[in-house]
């Protein structure tokens, strides 16, 4: 297996263990240089979302193999493992993926344990599983709250039982904010090999989970190469699938198709799919006045057939068989915000809150199968209305976790909409939004490339982190409190190796100062060595100690930084500061 390049040269793949039930949670340890005064700075482990790492002929490892097992959640075990370990990675190996797995209609009744096998399902029985106890380890919070909350139908675990090789998850408010990067979408239209090398980058700067959005002909190779490589979640909108079975005539859908298609998908191992059921006949017409109408893909195709046909949303007529196909993979609920709107004009407006009301409706149908469920949201919202929003469906649908799409609290900065999103995506998520999906610099201009996947993503770890310090979440300010104490010792190496983007960072300050012993130089570039302000009170702490009356170290540090000036002659050139011990 080939080790996954790490960030920066401070990083290092760990684990977090809970020896007592065999659990070992990959993370990335940050080591930090001594303060200034000798004192160690301890390494901080940081959520890694990266995984393992591996060649992506051979897949990862299929860590939750025995634990599916355990539990019987699949009929045909170890067979179905044993051939993902070696038919199934020889196949990948050979390209033959899609022989092996295409074309296969296989009845989930039958294939399957035949009765539910979710988390919520064992959550509610007050069972706790592995998946739990390792989401418990990661979250660094207690497995009786990771528990409750998906019995409560709060969180969700999205782990498909043919997806052995995701490292579990959780979506909820009561847990860290989640970050969500499309791929399959792109520029380039790529290889397979290229699609799990933007698996790996998206992962590897701090995505959460992956949805494939992949079109055209190799779909079902490019999403089985993407889930024996992936260890996130991955999630897909099958409605895209199903109109590539029919040559793009959304006109010609049907239920069978749709649910084949889907079925197809669980037995691959996609953990949650987008299911745009809450688009009615009767919300349609509501959009009708709207600037910007329907913007949702799936939302238009369903509204599309609803009007084509005269006839009520397929999904929504089948929505209780749908969850039951559900209930036997553990497949969860991302219910689609297909009236979403495209616009400020068009935020919160009757067709948006009408589909909102349906969604909660099917929140309690998906619940009543034990199937795990999200709800997505919008969008384009100005930011005063943005916390409406998630307060409004948080109480629709009874705490279920909602996942967003930004929102994008102005229409005017195009090539700038990973900013623009962002805000609303820090506001929406400091108040209870559970995932968010990523917005990237070409957002209704082009397609993402991967310097615009990196900048997606860090732009919404940036907005998650914001929100989870705002709420007080006991895991999050860590990080930055290390940083900052980095910054103000000077230790530049870690202050990138803490960072969320260490190489930019260090290429920015080498921009200036490329010299290597300016990395652990007393000053930065923003200022240089005269007047840091950071340098400057750090002489005043140094010479007056580190009194506990900031007043009077302030009074006394103006005093001797007076005296200072006039003595060296009252200009502005000031003598060198003595630098501090050096280790
Ligand atoms: C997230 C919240 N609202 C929408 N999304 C994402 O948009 C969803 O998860 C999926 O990636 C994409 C679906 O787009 P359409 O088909 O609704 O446009
Ligand atoms: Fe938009």
């Amino acid at each position: 297996m080939s080790a996954r390049p790490e960030n920066y040269s401070t990083h290092h793949l760990d684990v977090l263990e809970d020896r007592e039930h065999g659990i070992r949670v990959p993370v990335t340890r940050i080591d930090q240089d001594p303060a200034p005064d000798g004192s160690e700075n301890p390494p901080l482990r940081v959520y890694r979302t990266a995984g393992p790492g591996c060649e992506p002929e051979e897949g990862l490892p299929p860590m939750r193999s025995r634990w599916i097992a355990d539990r019987e959640d699949v009929e045909t075990y170890p067979g179905r493992n044993r051939s993902l370990a070696d038919d199934g990675r020889g196949a990948l190996r050979r390209g033959e993926a899609s022989a092996e797995w295409g074309g296969r209609r296989r009845d989930p009744l039958r294939s399957r344990a035949g009765r539910s096998v979710t988390q919520m399902h064992y959550a509610r029985r007050g069972e706790i599983t592995p998946e739990m106890r390792f989401v418990a380890l990661r979250e660094e919070c207690d497995v009786e709250l990771v528990r409750s909350e998906v019995a409560a139908g709060r969180a969700i675990i999205p782990v498909n039982v043919n997806h052995p090789e995701a490292e579990p998850m959780i979506i909820g408010k009561a847990f860290l904010v989640k970050i969500n990067a499309n791929i399959g979408n792109s520029a380039v239209t790529s290889s397979i090999a290229e699609e799990v090398s933007k698996l790996e980058w998206a992962t590897r700067w701090g995505a959460d989970t992956v949805m494939d959005l992949s079109t055209g002909d190799d779909i079902h190779t490019t999403r089985e190469w993407i889930l024996r490589n992936s260890p996130v979640p991955i999630g897909t909108v099958p409605i895209y699938q199903a109109l590539e079975k029919v040559d793009g005539d959304a006109n010609a859908l049907t239920w069978e198709i749709f649910r084949d298609t889907v079925i197809e998908q669980c037995e691959q191992g996609v953990d949650y799919m987008t299911i745009h059921a809450g688009v009615l006949l009767r919300h349609v017409p509501l959009t009708a006045d709207r600037v910007t109408g329907i913007v949702s893909r799936g939302g238009s195709i369903l509204a599309g057939w609803c009007l084509a046909h005269h006839r009520e949303n397929f999904l929504y007529e089948h929505f209780d068989e749908l969850c039951e196909i559900f209930a036997r993979y553990d497949v969860s609920f991302s219910l689609g915000d297909g009236l979403r709107p495209g616009s400020l004009v068009d935020a919160n407006d009757a067709a948006q809150f009408a589909e909102l009301d349906t969604l909660a409706e099917l929140t309690e149908r998906a619940w009543a199968h034990d199937v795990q469920v999200m709800v997505e949201g919008p969008g384009h919202i100005p930011l005063h209305l943005v916390r409406e929003n998630v307060e409004r469906q948080q109480e629709l649908c009874q705490g279920a976790p909602f996942y967003t799409l930004g929102p994008l609290v102005t229409d005017i900065a195009p090539a700038y909409d990973h900013i623009t999103s962002a805000i609303g995506a820090t506001e929406i998520a400091r108040y209870g939004t559970a995932m968010l999906c990523y917005v990237t610099p070409k957002e209704h201009l082009g397609l993402p490339d991967r310097d615009d996947v990196k900048t997606g993503v860090i732009t919404y770890k940036i907005a998650a982190h914001a929100a989870d310090v705002a709420k007080g979440h006991p895991a999050a300010r860590s990080r930055d409190d290390a940083l900052s104490k980095a910054r103000f010792e000077f230790r530049w190496r870690d202050q990138f190796g803490l960072s969320l983007d260490p190489q930019l960072a260090e290429e920015y300050h080498d921009q200036t100062l490329p010299a290597e012993p300016a990395k652990t130089a007393h000053f930065c570039s923003m200022c240089g060595p005269k007047f840091c302000s950071m340098r400057l009170s750090q002489d005043i702490r140094d010479t007056y100690g580190n009194a506990a009356d900031q007043s009077e170290i302030a009074r006394a540090g103006m005093a001797a930084k007076s005296e200072e000036f006039l003595a060296a002659g009252g200009t502005v050139y000031l003598p060198d500061p003595a630098l501090p011990r050096e280790r």
